[in-house]
């Protein structure tokens, strides 16, 4: 008869009993009363059970553990290094399974915690220019943004035009959901209504334009208060003072006659798909061949065509104009829209734009050519 005494299933037992005088007390009990062959059969065969169903649980763990490592270090990569991932990324799209949240220690909570906009992120201390991962209203995915952290730091890119390469004549739909490529530091991009609106609707807000002719002169406008209305009032326009050196063209102008039908305060979006202008007899963003705030027509048209030589003809004044510092028949080879909360605020001129925009030049070094969108 096999005794308990010398078999494996007291490693089981003891394991159950850890402390020294637990195991005497179970030995002495057990040496005492032989336990039937049989008996000890079938509690090997529960303890290699119980080893193997222990050992597939912890291997499953390792490997979730493994999965979650993986998920983390890439977020962290994405983060760390602004490096661009598509939508259609799945592990960047908020799907991660339940199980995975149900793995993570309660105390640990969301591991990632994006920014509310660039000027958290400039606050987090990432003073780094580039995109990052912004999400301004905690009940909506995050997106990405180039964060401008030259120029005093904490500017969130919504608008860009650098190369002419982006179609700018788009759709309500686009519009409102953005456009364009989030990659490189001069790629053009509309960050998209719904995410400005959420960005300026968490505060007052200051905006600044920087703007560069062909012949890589600079020029800014700060406008304080600017402000939108949500996709109900179609993303009406409000901006406050304006201060800077290239002319207060949002108001239209300083002829009072041209600000009546120029100026852009308190004017809804435009797209050539929904026309919300004050020019009745046609649509302004068809004519001008991009969706902005349109009057009857636009004395700022930074969605426009973008031409390639600054002066230019047509039948409309549909280049990237803004008309207080070139006319309207000049089209500006550089523009970016950004927004940082008013406590950012210094009226420095944007000199980071002389050194992340090509040269004219080197466009031509290039084999640029003038892309028409119409
Ligand atoms: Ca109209």
């Amino acid at each position: 008869m096999s005794s308990i005494c010398s078999d494996v299933p007291l490693r089981s037992i003891f394991l159950k009993f850890p402390l020294a005088w637990e195991k005497k007390l179970i030995m002495k009990q057990a040496c005492k009363n032989p336990v039937p062959a049989d008996w000890v059969f079938h509690m090997q065969m529960l303890d290699k059970d119980a080893c193997l169903l222990d050992n597939n649980k912890l291997r499953q763990r390792l490997n979730q553990l493994q999965d979650l490592l993986y998920l983390y270090e890439l977020q962290l990569k994405d983060i760390l290094e602004n490096t661009y991932h598509r939508t259609n990324s799945r592990l960047f799209s908020g799907n991660r399974s339940t199980q995975h949240e149900m793995l993570l220690p309660t105390t640990s909570g969301n591991l990632i915690v994006y920014d509310q906009d660039c000027s958290a992120v400039y606050n987090q201390k990432k003073t780094k220019s580039g995109y990052y991962r912004i999400r301004p209203r905690a009940d909506r995915e995050p997106f990405l943004a180039y964060c401008d952290m030259s120029d005093g730091g904490g500017w969130t890119v919504i608008q860009r035009r650098s190369n002419g390469r982006e179609n700018f004549n788009r759709t309500w739909d686009d519009y409102k959901l953005g456009f364009g490529r989030f990659q490189g530091k001069n790629d053009e991009y509309w960050l998209g209504n719904d995410h400005i609106y959420d960005l300026l609707s968490r505060g007052e807000r200051s905006l600044k334009i920087d703007l560069m002719d062909w012949h890589g002169e600079t020029r800014y406008a700060v406008y304080e208060n600017f402000q939108l209305a949500n996709e109900q009032d179609n993303y009406r326009l409000w901006f406050g003072t304006y201060s800077g050196n290239a002319g207060d063209a949002l108001s239209g102008g300083s002829n009072f006659e041209h600000q009546w039908s120029a100026s852009h305060r308190g004017m809804q979006f435009t797209t050539f798909d929904k026309d919300h202008d004050r020019f009745l007899a046609g649509n302004c963003a068809s004519e001008n061949k991009g969706g902005w705030w349109f009057n009857r027509c636009h004395a700022v048209n930074l969605n426009g065509r973008y031409y390639r030589r600054g002066r230019y003809k047509g039948s409309h004044d549909d280049g990237m104009v803004w008309s207080t510092w070139h006319g309207m028949w000049y089209s500006l080879k550089y523009s970016a829209m950004k927004i940082r909360a008013p406590f950012f605020i210094d009226s420095e001129s944007g000199d980071a734009i002389s050194t992340s925009v090509m040269r004219t030049s080197e466009y031509k070094e290039q084999g640029n050519e003038e892309l028409d969108f119409t």
